[in-house]
């Protein structure tokens, strides 16, 4: 059965496609809802089924504005450079995708200074970040914002305690310092915890959600916050090249997936704590099971004896698809298109590798 899925072709619908969330194709359903959507000149704010993404999330965050862009990636940067000024510090996990995975545009965008904590499984916690804020001298840099990640990917998919995130909130408005959430897969921590996304909302002056993760849709993001933060972060959303024309097509996928893939989460997770569960069982594999809390599975393979490439490599050729993780391992994440059959083969496969 496994050896049906081998191909020698470059697609990728052939394997059991560990690699992330972000993988997921539109279904048939979600294409229907993006053929039929109405669209205007988003520039001139004349589309209406991106204004209707926009309000829903608006709503759902307990916000008064939001923006659709093009990614998760804009929406962070978007957002840090509405709170900054060059030369500003910002503290942010040291893990964290903002300072990780987006190209060095902190410095290149912002110019500014990131102040990164190493977290706990991700979280940093108040005593930490009251350390790293600078007293209010001429001669050091402005702290001028705190970044959290819920969840947190290279932690694991780990969530954000919520009695944390309001400590910090507290400081951030003693301290006058701007407070945002890289909320990229806040809707798992949302399913998982009970908490709605407002509840989490509540503590941030901005916030980004991904619509093209765990979700499903093609494309998109959406930043929420103030009215008045919103329009500089127009502003700077054509300046970065994001202003989109009919793009209402790409936002019916975001609505429909909003309204229809949020509690189906649930099933990622489930898939997750089984799969993750089966593979610490093999001695020569790393998995810090207390980090295991949505969909994402950090694999530390120092033990087998090969690197992570070679292990990717082991794995591909047998029909299954991971990606890198931190230093010495990979890094495996359920979603929509891998069902618990595809979950329990690619057990199978790393019990025959590396058990
Ligand atoms: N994460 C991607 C990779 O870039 C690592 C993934 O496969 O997980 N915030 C968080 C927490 C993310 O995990 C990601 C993407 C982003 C922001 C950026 O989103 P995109 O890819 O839409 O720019």
């Amino acid at each position: 059965m496994l050896n049906e899925r081998r191909t020698d072709n470059t697609m990728t619908d052939k394997y059991i496609d560990l690699r992330s969330d972000t993988v997921t194709k539109p279904s048939p359903a979600m294409r229907e809802a993006m053929a039929k959507a109405e669209v205007g000149d988003d520039v001139f704010g004349e589309d209406p089924t991106v204004n209707l993404l926009q309000q829903k999330i608006a709503d759902l965050l307990g916000k008064e504005a939001a923006l659709y862009v093009p990614s998760g990636t804009q929406a962070n940067q978007i957002c840090i450079k509405v709170h900054t000024q060059p030369g500003d510090e910002v503290i942010m996990e040291k893990g964290c995708h903002l300072f990780n995975y987006e190209t060095g545009a902190l410095a290149f965008l912002s110019n500014i200074q990131p102040h990164t904590i190493e977290g706990v499984r991700g979280v940093m916690n108040v005593e930490q970040i009251t350390k790293a804020i600078r007293p209010k001298a001429y001669y050091m840099p402005r702290t001028a914002l705190v970044a959290v990640e819920n969840t947190h990917n290279r932690a694991g998919g780990t969530i954000y305690p919520i009695s944390i995130i309001a400590e910090i909130y507290k400081l951030t408005r003693s301290e006058k310092m701007g407070f945002h959430l890289d909320g990229a897969r806040l809707w798992n921590a949302c399913v998982e915890t009970g908490l709605t996304p407002k509840e989490y909302a509540n503590y941030f002056d901005s916030v980004s959600v991904c619509l093209s993760k765990g979700l499903g849709a093609p494309v998109g993001s959406v930043i929420a916050g103030s009215r008045e933060f919103i329009e500089r972060a127009r502003k700077y959303r054509k300046m970065f090249g994001g202003g989109m024309r009919q793009a209402g097509i790409l936002a019916a996928a975001g609505i429909y997936a909003l309204e229809n893939n949020r509690e189906r989460l649930r099933e990622d997770h489930a898939k997750m704590k089984y799969f993750a569960g089966e593979l610490a069982k093999l001695p020569s594999l790393t998995i810090d099971m207390e980090a295991v809390q949505t969909n994402i599975v950090i694999i530390g393979v120092e033990k087998t004896g090969k690197s992570p490439e070679e292990v990717l490599a082991m794995l591909k050729s047998r029909g299954v698809l991971l990606t890198m993780g931190d230093w010495m391992s990979v890094r495996a994440v359920t979603h929509l298109d891998v069902s618990m059959d595809e979950v329990k083969l690619a057990v199978t496969v790393f019990h025959e590798l590396f058990g």
